[in-house]
């Protein structure tokens, strides 16, 4: 099949909360970008040592880059460099890139830079937000800033998991992001019925670009929420003793996980285990879990690599401690043994953008 090719590479920013559904929808697009015979990369985001989503994105064949240690924002440079190397490499048609569901003043920061500083380069969408459609008529009375901070930035919302909602539902929804964004377009969608996603890839594929100007709020009225969400990352290997069941073993973390914490301070939890025979992904936000894809058979006993990533309000010593139990015991309950583990806990530290618009 012959494709029309753009000089330019398209480039998507696709922000929104912990959770939302952007990872999801990524590989979703990717997926379906490359059936139309396009080359796509993905960009993956977040502060840890070992991404989860990075191995997940991988498995839409796209070509996957991580840039860890802190947000996009802060790390510009890097951020660019990434994208270039990408363009080089791999010669993508569109980048989608994803940045930490924490993130505030994207558009300032990321977008605006990106479509004024390199337009020979870059045709930079109008800057997405995932928002997750069964949070977001609560969005204005959210006791958190940052979700609807966030949403105010959008040129388009993304309005994700609108098979959980009904005709009612989705109404509520769109009217109280219609509130907090009158100048965005809105878009209902679900990546698991695949209702809405041509409506996106139009619009990743368009020609529409970046317009949208607005200041970036000062960036120390978010500092204390995102650094109240602690972050594990662990990985381990898994040699089991006898056959294991890699869905009642991600089952099993993300239970102990939702008995250990409040349901509103469980931001996002995610587990993989991939071995040669059996994989598995499932994901927790507050008291959601879901299980996102099973790859091979559903049992191993072969060697299997195990990611945990959790972000959690509570202080990191806590979380740490309550997520390494749970890694740990793993062994007493279960036919395995764990090795080679790898561990990584903190409070996010207060960042600095490389561009603060206005200067
Ligand atoms: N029902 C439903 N679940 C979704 C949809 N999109 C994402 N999810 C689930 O929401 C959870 C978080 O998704 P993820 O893409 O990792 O969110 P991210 O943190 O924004 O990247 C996962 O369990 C997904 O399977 C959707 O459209 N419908
Ligand atoms: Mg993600």
């Amino acid at each position: 099949m012959s494709v029309e090719r753009t000089p330019k590479t398209r480039f998507v920013v696709i922000g929104g909360y912990l959770g939302a559904g952007k990872t999801t929808l990524n590989v979703a697009l990717a997926k379906r970008l490359k059936a139309q015979g396009r080359n796509v990369a993905i960009i993956t985001n977040d502060q840890g040592h070992a991404l989860v989503d990075t191995e997940y994105a991988r498995s839409s064949g796209a070509d996957v880059r991580e840039i860890l240690g802190g947000c996009f924002c802060s790390t510009f440079p890097e951020f660019l460099k990434s994208a270039r190397s990408l363009v080089q490499v791999s010669r993508p048609d569109v980048i989608l890139a994803e940045p930490i569901g924490t993130s505030t003043n994207i558009l300032s920061s990321v977008v605006d830079p990106l479509r004024k500083q390199y337009p020979e380069e870059f045709s930079v969408s109008p800057f997405m937000v995932v928002v997750d459609g069964t949070r977001a008529a609560g969005l204005s009375t959210d006791k958190k800033m940052i979700p609807a901070h966030q949403v105010k930035e959008a040129e388009i919302v993304l309005l994700s998991k609108i098979d959980l909602l009904d005709d009612e539902g989705k109404r509520k929804a769109q009217e109280a992001i219609a509130a907090l964004v009158p100048d965005a377009m809105i878009v209902p969608y679900s990546s698991r019925s695949g209702e809405g996603i041509d409506k996106i890839l139009e619009l990743v594929l368009s020609t529409q670009l970046s317009r949208k100007d607005l200041a970036g709020e000062d960036r120390r009225r978010f500092d204390a929420e995102k650094s109240s969400m602690s972050w594990f990352s662990s990985t381990a290997t898994i040699r089991p003793k006898e056959k294991i069941d890699a869905y009642g073993l991600t089952t099993s973390i993300l239970r102990s996980v939702a008995m250990s914490f409040p349901t509103d301070d469980i931001a996002h939890v995610k587990v993989t285990i991939l071995s040669e025979q059996a994989g598995a992904k499932m994901s927790l936000v507050g008291d959601s879990a879901q299980v996102d894809g099973l790859r091979g058979g559903r049992y191993f006993n072969d060697s299997a690599h195990l990611v945990v990533n959790a972000r959690v309000t509570a202080p990191s010593q806590r979380l740490g401690e309550v997520m390494r139990t749970i890694v740990s015991k793993l062994s007493d309950d279960m036919p395995l043994e764990l090795g080679e583990i790898t561990e990584s806990c903190f409070s996010p530290q207060p960042e600095t953008p490389t561009f603060i618009a206005g200067l």
